[in-house]
């Protein structure tokens, strides 16, 4: 039997941050081993909210920097640019007419994210979950790793596969589009804002002190961290829910420092913020030391990155074409030699 194949992205929409790192670039890097692994850039999802378009295409090209800079190994994964592969917007097209607009009112990040544009919202936003699900259906993913946010949009894609896809056009022994697993894993699956330990850390929060992005240099590292809120209790603790800032922190220290949670948890019972927060500066800049460097490297040759991205649309064009073909025949769409 093959390798299983995996399937993930991020937008081009800002600075990459802690969490679009620890809850999903870290855990496309170990898959590469031993999965076929498709990455893209997911540009077109970037335009569903008000964009700048003398940034985007700069943002694309750093965020697949970035996707190498962090380990992901060109020669063990295909790494592209989502709307160089015109079969996402046409299987989205083709998902778009079977699944209910019901559906996609009632998803969060919809919901969220259209609060703030009021009047402006545009079908695009709340389109958004069906081309993340072609993007998905597209490469016959067995596995989909993403942040816990992401979980809802992987049960759409899964229930347009099977009930709106599979079940109608397709037949019990020759499913169409293969359904996928989301992978989540428990750690880094959810990382906070630091000035808010109930929200997400996240690329569009206009706080910039909110979030921690892969690019920052130490001393504004150190000058994030200084200011992240804390609480009033002396000794920190994962897991208290009257305490959502104390567990992120410490869980990004667990992580970022390589200790794990048990260690972390014994080291910080009977420590305070003052003493915490120079060992979480110390680790995070750390951490972050060889991908930035390995980006800045990689940004000198731009040639070399526009190769690396040519391949990576050759190899998911292959399957993505396939994948779509076998959609307009099972909906009844005209090929061409088709008698
Ligand atoms: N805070 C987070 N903790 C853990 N995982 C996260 N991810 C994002 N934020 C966190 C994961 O990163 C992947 C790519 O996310 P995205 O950029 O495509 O969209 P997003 O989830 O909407 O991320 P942002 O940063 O909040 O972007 P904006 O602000 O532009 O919407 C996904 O796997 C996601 O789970």
């Amino acid at each position: 039997m093959g390798r299983k194949r995996v399937l993930s992205g991020v937008q081009p929409t800002g600075a990459l941050h802690l969490g679009n790192w620890l809850g999903a670039i870290r855990n496309w890097v170990k898959l590469q081993e031993d999965h076929e692994t498709f990455v893209c850039v997911v540009d077109l999802h970037a335009i569903t909210v008000p964009h700048d378009p003398s940034l985007l295409a700069e943002n694309t090209l750093k965020t697949a920097a970035l996707y190498i800079a962090c380990g992901m190994n060109p020669q063990q994964c295909s790494i592209f640019i989502q709307s160089q592969i015109a079969a996402h917007s046409e299987l989205c097209w083709l998902l778009n007419c079977v699944t209910p607009l019901n559906w996609m009112e009632r998803m969060i990040q919809f919901k969220e994210k259209s609060v703030k544009q009021g009047d402006n919202v545009s079908i695009g936003l709340l389109d958004y979950p069906v081309l993340m699900a072609a993007d998905i259906l597209l490469y016959d993913a067995d596995l989909v790793p993403v942040g816990e946010d992401q979980k809802q949009h992987l049960e759409l894609a899964r229930d347009i596969a099977q009930q709106r896809i599979n079940s109608r056009f397709g037949s019990e022994s020759i499913p169409i589009l293969k359904v996928p697993t989301p992978l989540i894993i428990k750690e880094g699956a959810k990382v906070m804002s630091l000035t808010e330990g109930n929200n997400k850390m996240s690329k569009s929060d206009p706080n910039e002190n909110s979030r921690i992005t892969l690019l920052d240099p130490p001393d504004l590292i150190k000058k994030k961290i200084k200011r992240a809120k804390t609480d009033q209790h002396f000794g920190l603790e994962f897991d208290n829910p009257n305490r959502p800032e104390a567990d992120n922190l410490l869980s990004l220290y667990a992580i970022l420092s390589g200790m794990g949670r048990e260690n972390v948890a014994r080291e910080c019972s009977q420590m305070g913020w003052g003493t915490f927060k120079p060992l979480l500066t110390e680790a995070t800049i750390s951490a972050l030391e060889p991908i930035q460097n390995k980006y800045k490297e990689l940004m000198k040759d731009r040639t070399e990155l526009h190769y690396i991205l040519d391949n990576g649309k050759n190899q998911a064009e292959e399957v993505a074409n396939s994948t779509l073909k076998r959609l307009q025949l099972a909906l009844g769409l005209l090929r061409k030699n088709q008698n």
